[in-house]
């Protein structure tokens, strides 16, 4: 059985503990591979290889720390294939979608992020002819960098790419979950000479490895994507330490669909943004809203389609749905649905595991209608191939549906009234808006939420401001 290895100081070592907890195939249902159960003596020793790191990795130029990130963002590029296979396996999700989106952006990650530094700029103020006024913009130390199982390297390397960027030294954690592809980067820094203790990866549970990184006194920075529970968490840790937190969290994203849209192009991208990667996305659109002029026709149309995706072997080329990431959360999912008909939802197509040749974890596209605004289907966070549809008159109304969860992290809306777009998009309370259009993503962009969908965002110059305290230095002139 293939055991992951932590990579502390450029080194490949087992965990303190000698001890290794089992990294399931969601498609086969079975243990593949072992990863380290580390614990917090596994934590220190990456804390100590990267503030010892630190001084050598911040003194670099920017053209030099830009040179080491291209090097691996070229690997990665390099190694597409594997990566993309190795992600697949790990996480259930669709091979093609691995290779389309999950691999080519880990490897633009760190590519924007190492040319992003060659352009940052700061800022100077002449004070009245006497003084000048000058920000310096420094790395802050040793970043802590957690990521959640949905977008395993994407994700992984979405923190840590702007953390080193910017001069920091990193230690970072993947999920248990889907720790492998995190352990392939960690070979490819090794095989492009990546300098030593510059990046330490820690595989490990949450409760273990996360807490003692979130604690660690030396680490004054965390960057998390995961559960609002586990964030909440986190925040808590880190209050009276005053460490500085950027925190993605859950979404409940409405899909808001008025009656003057381009339906065609409506109805083909609301099946992406609501099935792709079984749902585990923080923004896929979970709360579809159509305007009922059209309701009855998209919904019998989105239906027929939905019930044609094709859910099984995420090696397979026309599967739109591979498994589900774990079998706690294939019962999460389950329960929702059952929670939703309880609820009295009628669902339209789906509800149920879905049959395949694996005896892994997948589920049915599922589509449910005729539930109160206000129900608990409708306000929590499900992350899974579920998404609920009901009708609205007027725009005051799905304002009002769409902005009343705890979330606010994306919203897509569509109209062909580009006055109605900007109106409403400006009302809606949430970090991200598409407007005929999903997850198109230019990376300058801000990232992140609002209420419960987390603090702070990612992405261009924020996560540069993000990962550097601004130092304003005054001189005098004369
Ligand atoms: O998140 P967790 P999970 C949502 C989604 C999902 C739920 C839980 O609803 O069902 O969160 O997902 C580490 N201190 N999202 O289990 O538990 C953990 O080991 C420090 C939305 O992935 O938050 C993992 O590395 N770290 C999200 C990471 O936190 C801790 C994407 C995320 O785990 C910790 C994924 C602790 N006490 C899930 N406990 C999005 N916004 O995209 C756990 N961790």
């Amino acid at each position: 059985m293939f055991q992951i290895k932590n990579y502390i100081n450029g080194e490949f070592v087992p965990p303190n503990s000698g001890c290794y907890l089992d990294n399931f195939n969601p498609a086969e249902g079975e243990v593949y591979s072992q990863i380290p159960d580390s614990d917090a003596s596994d934590v220190e020793l990456a804390v100590q290889a990267a503030k010892a790191a630190f001084p050598a990795w911040s003194s670099l130029t920017r053209e030099e720390r830009s040179q080491h990130m291209l090097n691996v963002s070229r690997r990665i590029s390099e190694r597409l294939d594997e990566l993309a296979a190795a992600e697949s396996t790990d996480n259930g999700k669709p091979l093609w979608l691995a290779k389309k989106v999950d691999i080519p952006r880990a490897s633009d990650n760190f590519k924007f992020f190492a040319t992003a530094i060659l352009h940052d700029s700061s800022e100077l103020h002449d004070t009245d002819g006497l003084y000048l006024n000058y920000t310096l913009r420094q790395p802050i130390g040793v970043a802590g960098c957690i990521s959640p199982w949905n977008l395993p390297l994407y994700l992984f390397t979405w923190k840590i790419a702007p953390a080193l960027a910017s001069g920091n030294t990193v230690v970072a954690k993947p999920s248990e979950v889907t720790p492998m592809t995190a352990y392939l980067l960690s070979e490819i820094c090794d095989e492009v000479g990546f300098p030593k203790g510059v990046l330490n990866i820690v595989h490990g549970l949450g409760a273990k490895v996360g807490s003692a990184m979130t604690e660690h006194p030396d680490v004054p920075i965390i960057s998390f994507t995961g559960g609002t529970e586990t964030g909440k968490t986190i925040a808590r840790t880190a209050a009276p330490m005053f460490k500085k937190l950027s925190l993605e969290l859950g979404g409940k994203n409405p899909n808001i669909i008025f009656d003057d849209c381009d339906l065609e192009n409506a109805l083909r991208t609301s099946l992406n943004s609501s099935f792709a990667n079984q749902g585990q996305i923080c923004l896929c659109g979970s709360r579809m809203y159509v305007q009922r002029g059209i309701y009855e026709e998209f919904k019998t149309r989105f239906v027929a389609e939905v019930k044609k995706l094709k859910v099984g072997n995420p090696k397979a080329d026309d599967v739109k749905l591979g498994a589900v990431v774990s079998k706690p959360h294939f019962d999460k999912i389950l329960s929702y649905i059952a929670l939703a008909k309880e609820e009295g939802g009628t669902v339209l197509c789906g509800g149920k595991p879905a049959e395949t040749d694996m005896n892994g974890w997948f589920i049915e596209p599922t589509v449910i209608e005729g539930l109160a605004e206000t129900c608990r289907t409708n306000q929590e966070e499900i992350f899974g191939p579920v998404v609920t549809i009901q009708p609205f008159d007027t725009e005051e109304e799905v304002l009002q549906y769409a902005n009343g969860t705890q979330y606010g992290l994306a919203s897509t809306v569509w109209t062909s009234d580009l006055t109605k777009a900007h109106r409403v998009a400006a009302q809606l309370h949430t970090g991200i808006v598409w407007v005929n259009c999903w997850l198109v993503r230019d990376l300058r962009t801000p990232f992140g939420g609002v209420k419960n969908s987390g603090v702070g965002r990612e992405g261009g110059w924020e996560a540069l401001r993000f990962f550097t305290e601004p130092k304003n230095v005054c001189i005098p002139l004369s």
